[in-house]
């Protein structure tokens, strides 16, 4: 099968033939219908964020099951499945308590890129290529294990789907669910790529009034009220906490997500809240860095600071309503989706990732057209 194959940072992805063994116990085998252009690879490209290699990339992805190992019960051939990027188990204490983005299931392959049973199923002339967060769907199949997939029906496009796997359910999720923004809470959102644009709808979809957006970039900031940004600040001019103060009447807002990945960000965030507020951080920064936030602060006004990973998604639950939204017409998917490339031009698709032309982008490895229904 094609993959695309990262074999050392700061080099392009190559996409060539690789090898694909057959799902073992407990997996399955995927035919990726389209796969989202994630500013998180990009990271593990550049050497930011460490993996194993050669890896194949890829975690925001949709597909149709092709084949199912000994013991697989929850999926089988033909089904639409939605990717995690974060299996759970469904038994541990965290995933009793409702926090399945915090299992840990998956984590001892994380380093090693392998299966649970400490192998690869991708292969080249021999060499093993390494998995990428249970994942790897830069590539035209993938073998995953069970536990990483959520079925979903067949009537929405696995192109939308796949959105669903990562920028949507990580931006909405932070909103809904671990921030749980009320009807009219203002709200502030740092960065405007596809996860932050992702939490805007959030916002929208939440009932908040206003939403401020600050980005650098003028097309993401014109983007972001296409998405229901009541007001926007260009950071490049302005400092994105004055600005926020003064637009809500001198008080900050009740709710700031940042979704970049910079400390320096978080503070603003931290910063631009009011009394009371919540600062909710979805963006991962180097490993190195610190948030600082102004300690009398914290308390006198009572602020809170909080982390949000994957949306702190309940996926089984929450995934299939984010689709019944989309269908309804409450969550803009399609606007989100705004350019596809075929897999050979994955390279092209994080150019224009960082050039901010795009919201969000997905590749198609079995070509244009092919994962629209
Ligand atoms: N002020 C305002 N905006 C800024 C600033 C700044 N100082 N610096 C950058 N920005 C803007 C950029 O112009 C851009 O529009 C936006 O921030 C970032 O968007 P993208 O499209 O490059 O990135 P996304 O939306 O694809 O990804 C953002 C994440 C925060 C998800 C990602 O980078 C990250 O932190 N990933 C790790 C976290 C994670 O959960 N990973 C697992 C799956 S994503
Ligand atoms: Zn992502
Ligand atoms: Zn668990």
């Amino acid at each position: 099968m094609k993959a695309a194959v990262l074999y050392e940072p700061k080099t392009p992805l190559r996409v060539e033939e690789v090898e694909i063994d057959a799902p073992k116990q407990g997996e399955v085998l995927v035919r990726i219908a389209a796969a989202g252009v994630c500013h998180s690879d990009y990271h593990v490209m550049t050497g930011d964020l460490a993996a194993p290699m050669p890896i194949i990339l890829g975690h925001e992805g949709a597909g149709v099951v092709e084949a199912v190992g000994a013991g697989v019960t929850s999926v089988q051939p033909g089904d639409h499945v939605v990717l995690l990027f974060r299996a759970s188990c469904g038994r541990c204490e965290y995933c009793s308590r409702g926090r399945p983005a915090l299992c840990g299931l998956s984590r001892p392959t994380r380093a090693t890129g392998t299966m649970l049973d400490g192998t690869t199923r991708y292969r080249r002339d021999g060499e093993e290529i390494k998995h990428f967060c249970g994942v790897s769907c830069f590539a035209e199949r993938t073998v995953v294990m069970e536990q990483a997939l959520v079925p979903i029906r067949k009537d929405v496009p696995l192109e939308i789907a796949a959105l669903v796997g990562c920028s949507v359910m990580t931006g909405v999720g932070a909103v809904v669910n671990t921030a749980r923004v009320e009807p009219g809470s203002s709200v502030l959102v740092i960065g405007a790529g596809g996860v932050g644009l992702s939490t805007v709808m959030g916002a929208q979809l939440a009932g908040a009034s206003p939403i401020l957006v600050a980005d650098l970039v003028p097309s993401k900031l014109e983007l972001a009220r296409e998405f229901g940004a009541t007001h926007v600040i260009d950071a490049r001019q302005r400092d994105t906490v004055e600005a926020a103060r003064e637009l809500t009447g001198g008080e900050g807002v009740d709710y700031a997500f940042e979704v970049i990945g910079l400390g320096r960000t978080m503070t603003q965030a931290f910063r631009a809240t009011r009394r009371g507020g919540t600062a909710v951080a979805v963006g991962v920064a180097p490993s190195d860095a610190v948030v600082e936030v102004p300690a009398q602060e914290l308390v006198f006004s009572e602020k809170t600071l909080k982390g949000s990973f994957y949306g702190s998604t309940r996926p089984h639950a929450d995934m299939p309503r984010l689709l019944e939204l989309y269908r309804a017409g409450r969550l803009p998917l399609d606007r989100l989706l705004t350019r596809r490339y075929p897999l050979e031009q994955i390279n092209e698709a994080y150019q224009a990732l960082l050039s901010g032309e795009v919201a969000r982008s997905v590749v198609i490895p079995g070509g244009i057209g092919s994962a629209a229904v």
